[in-house]
C-alpha cells in the first residue's frame, strides 16, 4: 500500500465479530467517515463489512469463510471488533478467527499504547502526579501462540487425559519482534526498552529470547535497556511505571501485561492496538485490546474509546498522522470533559461518546 495522501480512497475491511464488536466497529466507522468527509476530498474510506463470527459460525461451521483469507488479503487494513461468544468454545472462536488472521497475514507486531487520561481515574495512585505512558510490544506470531501440540490417552478413562502445548521461539522471530522495539524506542522522547521473559524457569526459548535481546541491543547504543522477569515486570507496572517506555515481550506474557496496563489506565475499554505486517505484504489489523464483552452487549453502552484509539493507529499506518493526532486530541477532549461511559466513571452511551468525539473534530 503507498502512504500517499492525495485524493486516497483507503479501501477496509470491516470484521465486527461478535457481542460489543459490534457496537465499537460501527461506532469507529462513524468517526472515521467524519473525519473523512472534513479532509476536503483529500481521503476516505470504502467499507465492506464480514459477517464473519460466533453467529456465522453457529449457521455454517466456520468462524469465517473458507476463502476468507484470499478476500482479505487486497484490502488496505482491516478493523476489526472482537471475537468470542458463550456458545462457541473460545478457542475455536479465537483460532477460527482472530487468530487464523494474525498468523497467516504474519501480523507478527502486536503493538499496544497504555495511555493516562486526564479525567479518568487511575486505581494506581501514581497516576496523579506522574505523567504516564508506555507502549507494550506483544510478539505475535508463535511463542505461547504457536499452536503447537496435542491431547491423547482419553480411551484410559476420566483423569487420565494427557495434553502437550509447547511455546515456539525462532531466533529470526525474537529478532524481529526485538528490533521493532528498538526502532520504536527510537522515536520516543524516553529510549528505553524493556524486555520481558520467564527465562530463569523456561531454559530453552525465553533463554534465546534474552541472548538475543542482548545482541540486538549491541546495535542501538543510544537505547536504555533492562531485562526482567515478568513477574517482576508486573510488579513494576505497578510500582515504578513512570520507568517503561517500549515493553517488548512473548504472545502470552505481553497480552497479559497489556491487560495489567489499560486496567491501571482505568479501563480495557481504553485500550487500542495494532496487529502489524510491518512489511505491508499482507493487510494490517487495527481492533480495540477489549473482548467481546457478552455482560454489556447490545445495550449501548460499550465503551467505544479503544476501537477508536485504534483506529487512530490505523491513520498512522495510512501515513496520515496530523489526522490521527486530531483523532486522539478529540478523544481527549471528550473525556475531560465528562463525556464517558460507565466503566470509566461517566453515564454516557456509546452514541453520545461518539457524538461528542465527532463535534469536538471541529475544536
Ligand atoms: N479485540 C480483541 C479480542 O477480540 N480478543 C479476544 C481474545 O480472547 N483474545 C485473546 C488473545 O488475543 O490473546
Amino acid at each position: 500500500m503507498s502512504a500517499s495522501t492525495e485524493s486516497r480512497t483507503f479501501r477496509i475491511a470491516a470484521i465486527p465479530a461478535d457481542g460489543v464488536g459490534r457496537e465499537v466497529v460501527n461506532a469507529g466507522r462513524v468517526v472515521l467517515d467524519a473525519l473523512a468527509a472534513r479532509s476536503a476530498g483529500r481521503f476516505g474510506f470504502e467499507w465492506t463489512e464480514f459477517p464473519w463470527g460466533c453467529d456465522y459460525y453457529a449457521e455454517t461451521g466456520r468462524m469465517m469463510a473458507p476463502d476468507g483469507l484470499d478476500v482479505l488479503k487486497d484490502f488496505d487494513a482491516l478493523y476489526f471488533g472482537a471475537v468470542g461468544w458463550p456458545t462457541v468454545p473460545d478457542h475455536v472462536s479465537l483460532w477460527g478467527l482472530r487468530l487464523h488472521i494474525c498468523q497467516n497475514f504474519d501480523q507478527w507486531a502486536n503493538v499496544r499504547p497504555v495511555h493516562f487520561h486526564d479525567g479518568i481515574v487511575s486505581p494506581l495512585r501514581k497516576a496523579d502526579d506522574t505523567d504516564l505512558d508506555w507502549v507494550v510490544v506483544r510478539e505475535n506470531s508463535e511463542g505461547e501462540y504457536a499452536g503447537l501440540g496435542g491431547r491423547n490417552l482419553s480411551g484410559r478413562g476420566p483423569g487420565n487425559e494427557v495434553a502437550i502445548q509447547s511455546s515456539l521461539f525462532t531466533e529470526a522471530g525474537c529478532e524481529r519482534i526485538i528490533r521493532f522495539a528498538f526502532d520504536l524506542a527510537r522515536t520516543r522522547q524516553r529510549r528505553k526498552v524493556s524486555s520481558v521473559t520467564k527465562s530463569n524457569a523456561q531454559q530453552y526459548g525465553m533463554v534465546l529470547w534474552d541472548e538475543t535481546f542482548a545482541r540486538v541491543a549491541a546495535d542501538y547504543p543510544d537505547v536504555e535497556t533492562e531485562s526482567v522477569l515478568v513477574d517482576a515486570m508486573a510488579a513494576k507496572f505497578v510500582l515504578h511505571p513512570e520507568d517503561l517506555s517500549v515493553v517488548v515481550a512473548s504472545n502470552l506474557n505481553a497480552d497479559i501485561l497489556s491487560d495489567l496496563g489499560s486496567a491501571l489506565a482505568g479501563s480495557l475499554g481504553l485500550a487500542a492496538s495494532a496487529n502489524l505486517n510491518p512489511e505491508r505484504r499482507f493487510p494490517s489489523m487495527f481492533e480495540p485490546v477489549h473482548g467481546s464483552a457478552p455482560d454489556i452487549a447490545g445495550q449501548g453502552i460499550a465503551n467505544p474509546v479503544g476501537a477508536i484509539g485504534s483506529a487512530a493507529l490505523m491513520l498512522d499506518h495510512f501515513g496520515l498522522p496530523a489526522e490521527a493526532a486530531l483523532l486522539r486530541k478529540a478523544i481527549e477532549t471528550t473525556i475531560a470533559a465528562g463525556v464517558r461511559t460507565r466503566d470509566v466513571g461517566g453515564t454516557a452511551t456509546t452514541d453520545e461518546v461518539v457524538a461528542a468525539l465527532v463535534e469536538n473534530l471541529s475544536r
